[in-house]
């Protein structure tokens, strides 16, 4: 029996050693150590042996089974090792190549800007709305006291979808629609697309933005208007910058004033931005006009309020010194990603 234990071994490690998988190996433990494999085989042998040499067969072919075992299990480990470390060598990467980039998007300059405004008057105290960019007449126009034969009114001027609908041609009818809703004290700000058949040209275009802001309280003065465009004008371009009031005619407002502040480009000094004025246009304003409030049912003896409207192209083009308004509408990547 010695010898087929000896024997055993020899063709249990020369088979283990040779076998390449972990199918291989499985065989060779049924083969070896199954139920009916030679090692168990060898095992119930034993019973035929004499009493004083059963038990040292028994620990020898128990040595055997543990030793045929280990040697499996030791084969195993290192195939798996093996095989672990072929997969990582053809799944190697290499960590130093640089990534590809994602193509990320960003905000339009136009939308930054806007933004940054909303921020300014937001943090002045104004509540940001948002409103329809078709109007009727009403709220574009007669609420306005914009009456029917002004230009504005003429088909030639708006773009038309109806008798009475129309693209807004500015955000004051934002002024009607929050008036007849909500009582005084009220101070808002909305942005917002409009629409004009102006021809284009580097200050024109037929879809443009703009921004109204309006503040309606009892006793408001024009020395308020004054004071909250001066504070706008200083947070937008710096802290150096001043206003200048020159009067102006809107059928909404009165008295009605164009405002301008100091040319961010030139600092005041004269350039060609400013047509050497130092002074750059940038908004129309003032005081709500008492047939403002009688269309929304306010009384204008009791409340009183400013207005004031702004393009926000032109805010964009003098901030960033900007000179055809028709960059921000042709998509030309090279120039919107300067942003
Ligand atoms: C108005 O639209 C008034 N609603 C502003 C206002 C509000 C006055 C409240 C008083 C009180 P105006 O037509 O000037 O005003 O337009 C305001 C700004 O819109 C202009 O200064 C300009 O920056 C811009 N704008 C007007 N038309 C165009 C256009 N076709 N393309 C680009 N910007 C334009």
């Amino acid at each position: 029996m010695d010898a087929t234990i000896q024997s055993i071994e020899q063709s249990a490690r020369a088979d283990i050693e040779k076998a390449a998988t972990a199918a291989a190996l499985e065989e060779l433990r049924i083969t070896y150590l199954g139920k009916k494999g030679r090692i168990t085989d060898l095992l119930k042998q034993l019973g035929t042996l004499d009493n004083a040499s059963r038990p040292v067969m028994g620990q020898k072919i128990n040595a055997l089974r543990d030793a045929v075992s280990s040697a499996i299990t030791a084969r195993k480990d290192a195939l798996a090792e093996t095989e672990f470390n072929a997969q990582m060598e053809k799944e190697r990467i290499d960590v130093t190549l640089p990534g590809r980039r994602t193509v990320t998007g960003k905000l339009h300059i136009l939308t930054t800007v806007e933004e940054e405004i909303v921020s300014v008057l937001n943090g002045m105290g104004f509540t940001p709305v948002e409103g329809p960019e078709l109007e009727d007449e009403h709220h574009n126009f007669e609420a306005l006291n914009i009456p029917s034969w002004h230009p504005a009114r003429d088909s030639h001027d708006s773009f038309y979808v109806s008798d009475d609908r129309l693209l807004r041609t500015h955000t004051s009818p934002m002024q009607i629609r929050i008036l007849e809703k909500l009582k005084p004290p009220l101070a808002v700000i909305a942005p917002g697309k409009t629409a004009r058949r102006d021809a284009v040209d580097s200050k024109h275009s037929p879809v443009f933005h703009q921004l109204e802001g309006f503040f309606v309280d009892e006793n408001v003065t024009f020395a308020d208007l004054k004071g909250c465009l001066e504070t706008f004008f200083k947070r937008l371009f710096g802290e150096k910058t001043a206003i200048r009031l020159r009067p102006d005619f809107f059928p909404f407002v009165e008295p009605g004033a164009e405002i301008s502040a100091t040319c961010v480009i030139c600092k005041g000094a004269g350039c060609r931005t400013c047509g050497n004025t130092g002074w750059i246009e940038l908004l129309g304003a003032g005081m709500i006009h008492p047939k403002v409030f009688e269309a929304v049912g306010h009384d204008p003896k009791r409340v009183s309020g400013f207005a004031f409207g702004m393009g926000i192209e032109r805010i964009a083009m003098i901030k960033y010194g900007i000179t055809d308004i028709r960059l921000f509408f042709e998509n030309d990547l090279e120039f919107l990603r300067q942003f």
